[in-house]
């Protein structure tokens, strides 16, 4: 049933958003008006998304991290997999970590758990007015079989942030840089299909497939008796477990601030990588940075968060090094250290560091949604003059991350700026 708009103070200021984005085609923001005064009661909309292609259509924009989220994909834990062994996982698997040697299928109650949380902070989202789209999980029992690898599992599709890189109208799928995490797009194709279909605007591009055969592993990473320390050593040196054979990253690797890119070198985005996003994307800067106090470089969102233009959180064991700390500066950013976790250990057969505490989703420069247990991340946001909403993830950790890592923008307000103006021209 269809509402009157006038009678909800959250639409109309949704719809105030709208009309006042000075951004994006005068197309798009009519479609996405026209998409709230049909469907004013937000609940319903998502309801009817499968059945409303006529209505709904989408828009893909979103330049940054900060900027007004009114359309996001979160991810399910839906048949998620232990991967087999194979080289980057080995080096990111630390020596005492209960998945050492385990493999197959998550156990089901964990899944459950998990997608309770995923659906409930979907709805969080949908209770603000963020249209959310959901993946299409694959059979991830499946081995990978290709021309030049087999593995024996694949992984799944909690976190699509690793896979997919929202960069202005355009949708680019990341080379990945794990066998089992070849196929994952495909859980992406559904709704990149339909947004094709919707937005005339859309580019739905994929980076090279990478052959991914040991060539672009380091085979002395695996060596059993290489400890936190030595890795500490190797990494600080730019060492890491993938080689530069072929161009590989992750998604996630990449932070999104207007026209400058930020993109980790580390173990799952090596420097022809970074190469290729560079000549992918003419229009943007794009800036290689590291982290040398992390053992397991993987993904740039547990280490260095934006929060708005001119602030960033840094995680204190992961310092960015001095001479990369000028662009930030001389362009005013602020870059503090991040609170510290509230956890000593991650939760139980999770890859990731405690430091998802950090791994905060900004609805928009002023509102951050930080996982219901971080009080100590929480607390920093609210004395930063934040609204904090409190979403409860943690028991959906394993499954590939956190808030950040479980969704991937399809549309934020606002368009392409420069927020590092002092920077001499690419
Ligand atoms: O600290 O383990 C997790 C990032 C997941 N996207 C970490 C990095």
């Amino acid at each position: 049933m269809k509402r009157r708009v006038t009678g909800s103070p959250e639409l109309n200021s949704n719809l105030q958003r709208i009309q006042s984005c000075h951004t994006g085609t005068n197309n798009a923001r009519q479609r996405l008006a026209r998409r709230i005064l049909e469907f004013p009661d937000m609940a319903e909309l998502n309801k009817s998304q499968s059945r409303d292609a006529r209505v709904h259509k989408t828009v893909v924009n979103s330049w940054n991290e900060w900027d007004p989220l009114r359309h996001v994909i979160v991810g399910r834990a839906t048949d998620c997999h232990i991967p087999p062994p194979e080289p980057a996982i080995e080096a990111k698997v630390p020596e005492d970590s209960d998945m050492r040697g385990a493999w197959g299928k998550r156990p089901q109650d964990t899944i459950d758990r998990g997608n309770e949380l995923l659906d409930r902070f979907a709805e969080t989202l949908e209770r603000r007015g963020i249209v959310v789209d959901r993946p299409t999980p694959i059979d991830f029992s499946q081995p990978v079989t290709t021309p030049d690898f087999h593995t024996d599992s694949q992984f799944g599709c909690m976190p699509p942030r690793d896979v997919l890189l929202t960069v202005g109208s355009e949708i680019l799928e990341a080379t990945m840089s794990y066998r089992c995490r070849w196929f994952e797009y495909l859980c992406y194709r559904p709704l990149l299909q339909r947004y094709w279909e919707e937005d005339r605007n859309f580019r739905h591009e994929a980076a090279p497939k990478p052959r991914l055969t040991d060539a672009d592993y380091r085979a002395d990473y695996l060596s059993a008796d290489v400890g936190v320390q030595r890795r500490l050593e190797w990494t600080s040196r730019k060492f890491f477990v993938t080689t530069e054979h072929e161009p590989l990253f992750d998604a996630a690797d990449v932070l999104r601030m207007g026209r400058d890119l930020v993109v980790q070198h580390g173990f799952t985005t090596n420097l022809k990588g970074i190469e290729w996003l560079r000549r992918h994307f003419p229009s943007h800067r794009v800036h290689a940075v590291n982290f040398p106090g992390d053992p397991y470089p993987i993904h740039i969102d547990a280490t260095f968060t934006p929060l708005r233009p001119g602030l960033l959180i840094n995680n204190p064991q992961r310092r960015l090094p001095n001479e990369q700390r000028k662009l930030f500066e001389e362009n005013d950013w602020e870059i503090i250290d991040a609170a510290p976790p509230a956890h000593n250990s991650p939760p139980p057969l999770c890859y990731s560091s405690v430091w998802l505490s950090m791994n905060v989703l900004a609805l928009d420069s002023k509102t951050v949604c930080v996982e219901k247990s971080e009080v100590y991340q929480a607390d920093q946001l609210d004395k930063l003059g934040f609204e904090v909403v409190e979403v409860e993830l943690r028991d959906a950790y394993a499954f590939g991350g956190g808030l950040h890592c479980c969704t991937a923008d399809v549309f934020r307000e606002g368009q392409c700026e420069d927020y590092f103006p002092r920077l001499k021209e690419a």
